[in-house]
């Protein structure tokens, strides 16, 4: 497939969003997950079906950033649907597999290692809050690189130490304001935050950000689990 005849991904998801109401597909989704539904979303998010090398050497457009005095340090509310989990940060790995050419493993010392991005952005959470966050951690899209995806990867899967669990398409996993992120608001990352690592991320809602992110696994193929509140009903793009 030659992907430099694909439209810019960015004007796409726009007019994706816009043409086709997410929403009522999502619905369409809810726990079932026969063919024919399957080939359905395959179809509509086509456009979203960029290869890893094209969205590299495309970079994705930024969303505006906040300044540093619009840090909003009490707003972010704990939202965790069942417990914070023990984690041993000492012996934590997290490890990124699926259809790659170099799964790996790293210590939270490795990922340290790489360079670190900060960001200010808004988090928003579906059940009526928001909160201007500043995040320090590493772009996910240079884990990704060093696991060398195969060129048919569409999806991403992330699995937590809780037990929670989501998936995002591979334009917004390779964005270049997704972050694996291990600092907030200039501090080390809270343990009720998702320490060692949680995504964050200004293109997504709140529940697409995974906190205590033990495993990424690229993917093909998105199966019938979906993601912890997805497989509930809500909206799985979730975009911002
Ligand atoms: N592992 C895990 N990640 C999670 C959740 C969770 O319960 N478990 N809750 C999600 C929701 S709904 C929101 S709004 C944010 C909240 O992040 P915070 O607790 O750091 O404010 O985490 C998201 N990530
Ligand atoms: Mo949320």
């Amino acid at each position: 497939m030659n992907f430099s005849q694909k439209p810019n991904l960015h004007i796409t998801r726009r007019k994706l969003l816009q043409l086709s109401g997410f929403s009522s597909i999502s619905l369409l989704l809810g726990g079932c997950g026969t063919p024919l539904l399957e080939d359905l979303v395959g179809t509509l998010s086509e456009p979203l079906n960029q290869n890893f090398q094209s969205l590299i050497l495309k970079p994705q457009t930024p969303v505006p950033e906040f300044s540093f005095n619009e840090i909003e340090p009490e707003a972010l509310i704990v939202n965790t649907y069942r417990s914070t989990p023990v984690i041993n940060q000492e012996k934590f790995r997290l490890i990124i597999d699926g259809e790659v050419e170099n799964p790996i493993s790293l210590s939270m010392e490795d990922i340290k290692n790489l360079p670190l991005t900060s960001m200010i952005i808004r988090h928003v959470c579906v059940e009526g809050w928001a909160a201007i966050v500043q995040w320090g951690g590493i772009r996910l899209q240079e884990l990704v690189a060093l696991a060398q995806p195969k060129s048919n990867v569409k999806y991403a899967y992330f699995k937590s130490a809780d037990g929670y669990y989501s998936s995002w398409d591979i334009a917004s996993t390779l964005h270049p304001q997704t972050l694996l992120a291990y600092q907030k608001n200039g501090e080390p990352l809270p343990i009720d935050n998702g320490a060692p690592l949680r995504l964050a991320s200004p293109i997504k809602l709140g529940y697409k950000q995974s906190k205590w992110v033990t495993r990424v696994t690229l993917t093909s193929h998105l199966s019938r689990f979906q993601g912890y509140w997805e497989d509930q009903g809500y909206e799985w793009f979730a975009g911002l």
